[in-house]
């Protein structure tokens, strides 16, 4: 089985990636210094390609300090965007969900609920680097609901769920087939398994 580094804080984002990728023949292994996953500096951008572009440089750098620049390594910046707000969270879906939380967002909501997540994955090929994008469309729902997941979860229901589930009453294989992170490790996927990095 071929091992991917995978550089993130965010152990529901690795979860995935493995139950994911793992099947499919890839290992997907936390990336980590001296036992713990090192600090990334984010960059202040509305961009989450430029906050990825920058999570895979440094990821990149501290691979090399490891003598380790050959090996892949993946990161990837996601956010949810919401159409009545526009632009939040967006690149700040980690810090209004510290703030305010899911509650905080559907006290700011009326009758458009219209969202899409996006997720910008970078890979480190081992020679160069490559960007992989997914996109889900969906809405936010009343309440909160379920108890899977994580983050923004048990508020957004994907529009192809024909049952209006939000992801967080859905299994994480269910999730995946639907998710802006499962379409852009799936896109990943295809990209390893063509090229053979
Ligand atoms: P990294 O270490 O990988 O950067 P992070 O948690 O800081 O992890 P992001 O900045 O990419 O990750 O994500 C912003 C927040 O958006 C994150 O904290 C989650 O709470 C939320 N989020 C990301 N993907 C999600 C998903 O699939 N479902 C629900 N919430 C999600």
């Amino acid at each position: 089985m071929a091992t991917l580094n995978f550089l993130t804080g965010n152990s529901g984002k690795l979860v995935e990636a493995q139950n994911l990728l793992s099947p499919l023949g890839w290992e997907i292994q936390s990336f980590h210094i001296d036992g713990k996953v090192p600090e990334i500096i984010e960059p202040q951008s509305d961009n989450l390609t430029t906050v990825a572009l920058a999570k895979i440089a440094q990821g990149v750098e501290l691979l090399a300090t490891q003598g380790r620049f050959e090996e892949s390594l993946l990161v990837e910046d996601s956010g949810l965007f919401i159409d009545a707000l526009p632009e939040f969270p967006g690149v700040y879906s980690a810090h209004v969900l510290q703030s305010i939380g899911c509650e905080g967002i559907l006290r700011l909501l009326d009758e458009n609920r219209s969202a899409h997540f996006l997720t910008v994955a970078a890979l480190w090929t081992g020679e160069a680097v490559e960007v992989f994008v997914g996109r889900c469309d969906g809405t936010i729902s009343i309440d909160m609901k379920g108890d899977g997941g994580f983050g923004y979860d048990p508020i957004f229901i994907p529009n192809e769920c024909e049952n209006g589930h939000t992801f967080a009453e859905m299994s994480a294989e269910e999730k995946s087939t639907y998710s802006h992170r499962g379409r852009a490790l799936r896109a990943l996927f295809d990209y390893l398994n063509v090229d053979g990095a």
